[in-house]
């Protein structure tokens, strides 16, 4: 290490940085506080921590170790093969989905049109969730990579014109004349009842981003998959194609081509659940794949042609009776009462633990569109009756936005609160009272 250049280096970036800091502290303080003050104290706390930094980088094995090691694992990476998409495994240091439908939760990533592509991870806070790894409501499958992997719908016999993108925006635009290696993994979802024999890539220089759009986008992928994909719903499969770049392709975006020609009726056994079981999130007549690992890049990523869950993983396929979430089936015209909705005291805020709830009734609106909702406030009888009124109006209503900017047409939404005049039960005890502190909804048939 040469320690002199490194001090002066270090030193141009302490002063430049201190410099900044320096200037904010002038805008924004000024007249106020003494900033001079306040930078002379900045200024020793920085002293401090490089002072600790440099200590611990002479005295502890770990700290160096560790710096070292990263800079031996960074080395090979930095060549040719770099992958130019961001985040390529759905892989999140610090988030886990929060729920289905989130798939925006794993930035840079986003979903391109209205449609609710899924993000699945194996974290703690989603073990026997919808979107757990290894069990969830497409089946069963390890990540090829990590532990999450995202999943999208290909074809749905009650909807043929849904389908599920994704899309990201490359690390570096694509070059002239260059090519490429396009490269990903994908499997088949146990309850798929259909399969498909394309899946389409998009390489382009401009963002595709049509949040109206619940259907599929008009115009045909980049490349689709030579070889047919494979039927198979236990191994993870690669396809791989080279793509000679126009220049400037920034955006990629992955998902089904826009007119889906072959759709294959997949009629193996389902290893997992009983068909019977499937979860709601699953209709029948429907092909879903998981995604996982995406690959832009100049060189050959040299994956193998296919990823087999391990011996052990097809162990607990064969002995887990797995957890099973409870089918959602609402009817029209029938009172429901939501289970998790909270909202914060006193307020119309709703609290996050609602999410999920509130986003399976998303999706089963969008999957039944001919549906319209009414969605009623009540509170108990604490309180004076006119801010009780005008609480559970507002709690109504908050619900009604919440669907709303989920992409739920307000024409099919309705809200009303009725403050505490329709108790369940008289307003007696503390359980009474919760019972009556409630926001239900009632699904309706178009024109009714
Ligand atoms: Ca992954």
């Amino acid at each position: 290490m040469g320690s002199v250049g490194n001090a002066v280096t270090r030193r141009a970036i302490f002063e430049l940085d201190t410099k900044t800091i320096f200037l904010q502290y002038r805008r924004n303080l000024h007249h106020t506080v003494k900033p001079k003050r306040l930078f002379l104290v900045h200024l020793t706390v920085k002293r401090i921590m490089l002072v600790t930094f440099w200590n611990n980088f002479r005295y502890s094995f770990y700290m160096r170790f560790t710096l070292l090691l990263w800079l031996f694992l960074w080395f090979p990476f930095s060549g040719n093969t770099q992958n130019l998409v961001p985040c390529h495994s759905f892989e999140s240091p610090t988030h886990c989905p929060p729920m289905n439908s989130l798939f925006n939760n794993i930035k840079p990533w986003y979903t391109p049109t209205l449609s609710t592509t899924d993000w699945f991870c194996n974290c703690r806070s989603t073990v026997n969730a919808d979107v757990w790894i290894p069990i969830n409501f497409g089946g069963y499958q390890q990540a090829a990579d990590g532990n999450c992997y995202a999943g999208i719908f290909g074809y749905s016999e009650a909807q043929p014109n849904y389908g599920e993108y994704m899309e990201v925006q490359l690390t570096a635009p694509l070059e002239k004349g260059k090519t490429y290696t396009v490269a990903f993994y994908y499997n088949l979802a146990n309850y798929s009842d259909y399969a498909l024999e394309k899946i389409g890539v998009w390489l382009m220089r401009k963002e595709y981003n049509n949040q109206h759009l619940i259907s599929r986008p008009p115009f045909t992928p980049t490349l689709t998959n030579k070889e047919p994909l494979q039927n198979d719903t236990v191994s993870w499969h690669l396809v791989q194609e080279s793509y000679t770049a126009m220049g400037g392709e920034k955006f990629l975006m992955m998902g089904f081509p826009p007119k889906v020609d072959t759709v294959q009726l997949y009629g193996k056994n389902f290893p997992v659940r009983r068909q019977e079981d499937r979860y709601e999130l699953m209709p029948a007549k429907s092909a879903y794949y998981y995604i996982d690992k995406v690959y832009v890049g100049e060189q050959d990523p040299e994956w193998p042609d296919s990823i087999s869950p391990s011996a052990k993983a097809n162990e607990i396929v064969k002995n887990q009776e797995p957890v099973i979430t409870p089918k959602q089936e609402f009817k029209v015209n029938e009172v429901v009462t939501f289970k998790e909705l909270n909202f914060e005291k006193n307020s119309y805020k709703i609290m996050s633990s609602s999410y999920r709830e509130l986003d399976r009734l998303v999706d089963y609106l969008k999957k039944n569109p001919s549906y319209s909702i009414e969605i009623r406030g009540h509170t108990d009888s604490d309180g004076d009756d006119a801010s009780n009124m005008e609480l559970s109006q507002q709690r109504a209503k908050a619900v009604a936005l919440y669907l709303e900017s989920n992409g739920i047409s307000p024409n099919r939404i309705k809200y009303k609160g009725y403050g505490e005049t329709m108790p369940l039960v008289p307003n007696t005890s503390k359980e009474n009272m919760l019972r009556n502190r409630r926001v239900e909804f009632v699904l309706r048939a178009k024109n009714n």
